[in-house]
């Protein structure tokens, strides 16, 4: 018999998050945009709130007490990111988020190791930020990119990787889940093929890490990037996990403060990484609170946040799929999370707005996905996303509201 982790119940999560008691227009708000940015759980307001009150001062540098407080809350949190994920505390950079920590990657490693006649493999279906970085990456040192297609059956089609992947791909790029899709990729493939070219592999877990348990160490990729703010934590902190050995073989990405172990006027040594990466002073109560949300996301099991969505997500696409004029998007087979769709004759963001009327909140666009929507031969669609206060009541609400909308703009 398979044993499978039992769903989180919501009656028990709720509570623990006060936006979710808002009423809006007049209704109770089902937040279904958590793919965009999840609600923080009183577990986390409170730890930032506290750091304020108690133990504001800056980090590494101040001999009081308050200094050691802080220092020790931002180092605590480092541990307890790098335990999230499976990874050393050494080999965790604090970035702002996912952009950042990709873009740190795009400059520190690419401007140094990209050369003419290099290779950086994408996929069609990636988030602006694991995009564009690399498109001025490649512009800078006259590397060139190539993506892995989408198929037919809306997964990643592997069926040319071995075309795609040569002894010139220096870097394999892609999301570990699809933001607009909700596509778990199929990674741990295409890892092992990367490996037999001698290429490096980043993983953008922005959607990945709210999601499902990840171990760096298992997955065997060489950089890792999340954002605090989509796994129930503050904005303005992500990390980015990198192989120990290529952080000390990086150049800094900035300069600054913190980030050296000596100075002249004309020169600079490098401090220690990861500190070497973090220049200035970092987003200290936003990396506690990023911490105290691991703590809470642990707590609770990642299999078990990893069930409670993907009950709901299949239940979504159940309700969703069964209305008539109603195209899903993504791969059936993997998909989880996001759910994004169109109804016939209703524009994503007329849809997105009759929502919002009945307190309903989801996204409607490109989801920072253009070329993936001009694959999909869409130019927007609607997506509902999910976290673990999400119910089965929220969607049922969806699923009404999604045919009222067809009905009051189509007459049908
Ligand atoms: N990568 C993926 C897969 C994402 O979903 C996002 C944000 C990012 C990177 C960028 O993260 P940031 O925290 O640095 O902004 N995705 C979305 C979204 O789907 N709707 O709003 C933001």
């Amino acid at each position: 018999m398979i044993d499978h982790p039992v769903a989180l119940d919501p009656a028990r999560i709720r509570p623990d998050f006060p936006a979710l008691a808002m009423q809006v227009h007049g209704h109770p708000l089902a937040y279904l945009d958590n793919a965009a940015t999840t609600q923080k759980p009183n577990q986390v307001l409170e730890v930032v709130d506290d750091y304020y009150r108690h133990s504001n001062a800056n980090v590494h540098r101040a001999i009081y007490e308050l200094g050691t407080r802080a220092t020790e809350a931002y180092e605590g949190a480092r541990q307890k990111a790098a335990d999230f994920i499976g990874a050393d505390s050494r080999s965790i950079i604090f970035t702002r988020g996912t952009t950042e920590a990709i873009n740190l990657v795009a400059y520190a490693w690419g401007r140094k190791e990209l050369h003419p006649g290099d290779e950086v493999l994408l996929t069609e279906i990636e988030h602006h930020s694991n995009l564009v970085p690399w498109q001025l990456a490649v512009k800078d040192t006259g590397a060139t990119l190539r993506h892995i297609p989408l198929g037919a059956d809306q997964s990643l089609d592997l069926t040319n990787l071995d075309d795609l992947l040569s002894s010139r791909t220096r870097l394999v790029a892609l999301g570990h889940q699809s933001n607009a899709l909700g596509n778990v990729n199929p990674v741990a493939q295409i890892i092992r093929r990367a490996r037999e070219v001698g290429a490096l592999v980043l993983l953008d877990g922005a959607q990945a890490a709210p999601h499902f348990p990840i171990d760096v160490s298992a997955l065997d990729c060489d950089f890792y990037a999340l954002s605090g703010h989509k796994m129930l934590g503050p904005t303005g902190v992500g990390l980015l996990y990198g192989r120990r050995d290529l952080l000390e073989s990086m150049d800094p990405f900035m300069g600054g403060g913190e980030m050296i172990s000596s100075v002249t006027l004309d020169s600079a040594e490098w401090n220690e990484v990861p500190w070497k990466f973090e220049a200035g002073t970092p987003n200290i109560a936003q990396a506690i609170g990023l911490g105290a949300a691991v703590d809470y996301l642990t707590a609770l099991g990642m299999d078990r946040v990893r069930q409670t969505i993907d009950d709901l997500s299949a239940y979504a696409a159940e309700v969703l799929g069964a209305l008539p004029g109603v195209t899903l998007y993504g791969d059936a087979a993997t998909r989880s999370g996001a759910l994004s769709f169109n109804m016939e004759g209703v524009h994503p963001h007329d849809m997105a707005q009759f929502l919002d009327g009945v307190g309903i909140a989801v996204r409607a666009g490109h989801h920072c996905a253009q070329p993936l929507m001009e694959r999909l031969g869409v130019s927007a669609t609607t997506r509902a996303s999910f976290q673990i206060y999400n119910t089965r009541e929220e969607i049922d609400r969806l699923g009404v509201a999604v045919r009222e909308a067809a009905a009051f703009m189509l007459g049908v």
